[in-house]
């Protein structure tokens, strides 16, 4: 508005320092008689960081000015997780400003590697979901697309993991905020109301409770670009500070009652992943950041397009990060009705063009069901809605649904006729019997069941409960599957006959990773040679440009560098662990890493019953035998849901394992294995660059995508793992030759599990072994692992090894021997892994962004000049 602003970008180490200095004493209130070589790096990273936030919000400004003058369409990423990581090296590298702030720093006296270890891991996610927001965010704005994140500002992350001195996993809280947050900026101005419970009448809402939800903006910056985009996060907070009636009589607790039950819906990130869900707070923080979000958006639309709402699908869309945000189909119902006096039909209408959904996992306790009784009690009015979406969408199939039980009916053979005389029944059970007949499900209510949003559950038939996936489907302009593979198997299963019947809506959008985070930065000795080598830094936005590399992946001289990146990442990977953990890793074996969340499905417990036969062999070997061994480093690190029973054995059998193996003086280098406690985004960007092989052994059809084994790939890092996911897509960029397949496909499995499962005995030898060596005690624990272990080798009602670790054990051991072979053979393993960086251009997600932009979202860059 013309107003003149005398700040100036500074891009000179000199006035960097300077401006550090003031922000040291004026932003951060450090005394001036300890700046700078007194303050604690703690607090030099606070200063550092109010000087960059000071470039981030001038560009902020700027760019969210331009869009709110240009008014272009804007796409809001609704998710309830955002695992964002450190912001500090980002930033500096994003903003280009990395060399004259590294020697800004060390004027000071500190190091930029130093304070960045200084910051808090923001862990606001669970894994692959929550991180591949992270990298969405990143990839809009340096697309240059109008568009924002929209979560919960939680108080306590993702839970710290600590290993205890006997293995077992320990949940500790994660308090990410108590060093500040300099990347925030609190928004008190912003707040909307959000209500809760309460009574309907006449289709007047009146909640009985009401919580404020305040915003704070996190400004994210593009590449390459002035564009700095936006990441809402929510707080919640008291409509009414304190009860000073209550105060007034002593009673201390009840006047802060109604500020700690709003807090609570704000205060803890569920750390869960694929695993049951259906606690009512949950629902609760669901509804309070779509809610908080949608009007945010209304707000902003009414104060340009006042009344216009036919508009709103022309300049507004919002995407549903799985699940979770779904509950957004009835509240932009409500508000379009209920707030903007809307009818039905163009409220719809509008819904239906403004909102669109991805799912993540087929894994069935995943997909969020909630009792239509918990749903009802908190969101009264959402219930109606929601009721009436269904029934209007089962009224809409119900000529077609009609025409083919007609069909069915005409072509199905006559039946015969009852036998003359029935046998003599007693009275009663032949009434019984003619009032079942009688009450025989109309074959149009039965197949228009199967398209109920709100259903009953089969082991449970009084308890009806709302799929909010099926409600998302119905409500969603289109839907989107994370891989090739699992795009279809939604067609095919979960989604089956919702896409009979509207098959336009469905759309594959393969995951991918932000090639500035997951490799440029990450990985700076990899990304310098790589420049080199082409020419020129363009492919850290244009990443299919590292398909240059292919030429050079035959020549002994590149190699040799190549490899030297490899081991010198190696190298800060085990001193990384030995700082962690106090444990030496030799840097020569094969470092072989499986990081990510610990599940049956991805079948951690595959790789160490591989290694424990690997222990047996190395203990039963001759010297000529182990002299051809090939050593090995096993990292394995991942997070077990606190109440995943199996996961959390899984979690302590590798521990076990580690302490046994490393201990023991005949193994030496030849195996070591690690459990890196607290896996988080930080660690893994020391562990995929230093990874050589890394794991990626879902039983197939189980993981929707993956995304770590993009960033692997980047890193030029090999993949073992079955054709699951976006493995597939790997393996055909990257050449399938070049990744050690194994084990059953996708097809296979359910085959497995519906007929072989029952008489399937060909146990592996090795695997007997292998399970053996634990029923005997050699890693102790004998009667806590016995179920672990009966759960892959004894058929009955509770152990029917669902993941298929047995069947596919013999498959992955060929696989792993085929590792061993290929690592002893440098040159051979070096060209793949140079193979498999110039084939990973594909799983950027700037690819995966402008698919959805183009494809779901139609928005287009806004740059301002
Ligand atoms: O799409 C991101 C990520 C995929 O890469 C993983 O394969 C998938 O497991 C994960 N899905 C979830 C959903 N689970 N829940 N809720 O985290 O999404």
């Amino acid at each position: 508005n013309g107003v003149p602003i005398d700040w100036k970008p500074k891009s000179d180490p000199a006035s960097i320092q300077a401006d550090v200095l003031q922000n040291l004493e004026f932003t951060i209130g450090a005394p001036s008689s300890k700046i700078p070589n007194e303050v604690d790096v703690k607090t030099a990273y606070r200063g550092v960081a109010a000087s960059l936030r000071e470039h981030l919000i001038d560009a902020f400004n700027r760019t969210q000015d331009y869009w709110s003058k240009e008014d272009p369409k804007f796409v809001y990423y609704l998710s309830a997780e955002f695992l964002m990581g450190r912001s500090l090296l980002n930033t500096v590298q994003n903003l280009e400003l990395t060399g004259p702030y590294s020697e800004a720093i060390k004027k000071l006296g500190y190091d930029l590697e130093t304070l960045v270890d200084a910051e808090q891991n923001a862990a606001l996610g669970n894994g692959g979901l929550g991180r591949l927001a992270a990298c969405f965010i990143d990839s809009m704005a340096t697309l240059d697309l109008p568009g924002w994140g929209y979560g919960i500002r939680y108080k306590y992350g993702m839970f710290k993991q600590a290993i205890d001195a006997k293995g077992y996993q320990q949940e500790l809280p994660d308090i990410w905020l108590s060093n500040g947050n300099p990347w925030e900026i609190a928004r008190p101005e912003i707040t909307y109301k959000i209500g809760f419970y309460g009574t309907v009448d006449n289709f007047k809402w009146s909640p009985a409770e009401q919580v404020i939800a305040k915003a704070y903006d996190n400004p994210i910056p593009g590449y390459k670009t002035n564009t700095v985009g936006n990441l809402r996060l929510w707080e919640a907070l008291p409509l009414n500070e304190f009860d000073l009636d209550a105060f007034n009589k002593g009673e201390y607790d009840k006047a802060v009652e109604e500020r700690r039950k709003a807090e609570d819906i704000s205060a803890v990130l569920y750390p869960n992943d694929a695993t049951e869900y259906g606690k009512q707070l949950r629902l609760k923080q669901q509804y309070f950041f779509v809610s908080a979000s949608i009007q945010d958006v209304l707000a902003r639309f009414k104060e340009k397009h006042a009344g216009n709402w036919s508009l709103l699908p022309e300049k507004a869309i919002f995407q549903m990060n799985d699940t979770h945000p779904t509950i957004a189909v009835a509240e932009l119902m409500r508000l379009l009705i209920d707030q903007e006096g809307l009818d039905w039909d163009t409220a719809w209408g509008i819904t239906i063009k403004t909102l669109a959904f991805t799912n993540h996992t087929v894994m069935p306790e995943a997909l969020e069901k909630w009792p239509v009784a918990v749903l009802g009690k908190l969101l009264p009015r959402h219930l109606e809605i929601i009721d009436k979406i269904d029934t209007i969408w089962k009224d809409s199939l119900k000529e077609k649904i009609l025409a083919q039980v007609e069909q069915e009916k005409n072509s199905a053979p006559p039946k015969a006729e009852p036998a003359a005389k029935a046998p003599a029944k007693d009275d009663k059970k032949a009434a019984e019997e003619e009032e079942e007949e009688e009450e025989e499900e109309d074959p149009v209510e039965a197949a228009l069941s199967k398209y109920g949003i709100i259903t009953e559950i089969p082991w449970q038939k009084d308890v009806k409960v709302i799929n909010m996936a099926y409600l998302a489907v119905v409500g969603s302009k289109a839907v989107n599957g994370v891989a090739a593979i699992h795009s279809e198997i939604i067609k095919d299963t979960i989604f089956k006959d919702f896409y009979e019947v509207m098959p336009e809506k469905f759309q594959n959008k393969t995951n991918g990773v932000t090639p500035r985070r997951w490799l440029a930065w990450c990985n700076p000795a990899l990304a310098e040679l790589i420049t080199q080598t082409l020419g020129t830094d363009a492919w850290i936005n244009e990443t299919t440009l590292l398909a240059g590399l292919r030429q050079h992946a035959d020549d002994k001289a590149f190699q040799a560098k190549w490899r030297a990146v490899k081991h010198a990442a190696k190298e800060k990977l085990s001193h990384k662990i030995k700082a962690l953990m106090g444990i030496d890793l030799p840097t020569d074996p094969l470092y072989d890493v499986q990081i990510k969340r610990i599940h049956e499905y991805k079948r951690q417990y595959l790789n160490i019953l591989s290694l424990i036969y690997r222990y047996h062999q190395i203990k039963t070997a001759t010297p000529e035998e182990k002299a051809k061994m090939v050593p090995r480093v096993s990292i394995f690190g991942g997070k077990a849901a606190s109440a995943y029973y199996a996961a959390k054995k899984i979690v302590r059998l590798i521990n076990r394992v580690g302490t046994v193996v490393n201990s023991d003086p005949d193994v030496g280098d030849l195996l070591k294995i690690v459990f890196v406690p607290d896996y988080n985004v930080d660690l893994a960007e020391v562990l995929i660059p230093g990874a050589e092989l890394s794991q990626h052994i879902s039983t197939a059809g189980t993981e929707a995508s993956g995304t770590s084994n993009m960033k692997f790939a980047m890193n030029g890092c090999l993949i073992i793992g079955t054709m699951d996911g976006a493995n597939i897509e790997i393996a055909q960029e990257t050449g399938k030759e070049n990744m050690f397949v194994f084990g059953m496909d996708a097809e296979d499995v359910p085959v497995w599990r519906e007929g072989k499962r029952k008489e399937w005995k060909d146990y592996d030898p090795r695997f007997v072994k292998a399970l053996d060596m634990i029923k005997s005690g050699t890693f102790g624990e004998v009667d806590y692992f016995k179920d672990l272990v009966e759960s892959v080798s004894v058929m009955n009602d509770h152990n029917n090894d669902w993941f298929l670790v047995a069947p596919d054990f013999t498959d992955y051991m060929r696989a792993q021997d085929e590792v061993d072979k290929l690592y002893a053979d440098q040159d051979e393993w070096t060209r793949r892994s140079i193979l498999y960086t110039a084939g990973s251009g594909f799983f950027s997600s700037d690819r995966t962004i402008d698919q959805y932009a183009k494809e779901i979202w139609d928005v287009v860059p806004c740059k301002r000049h």
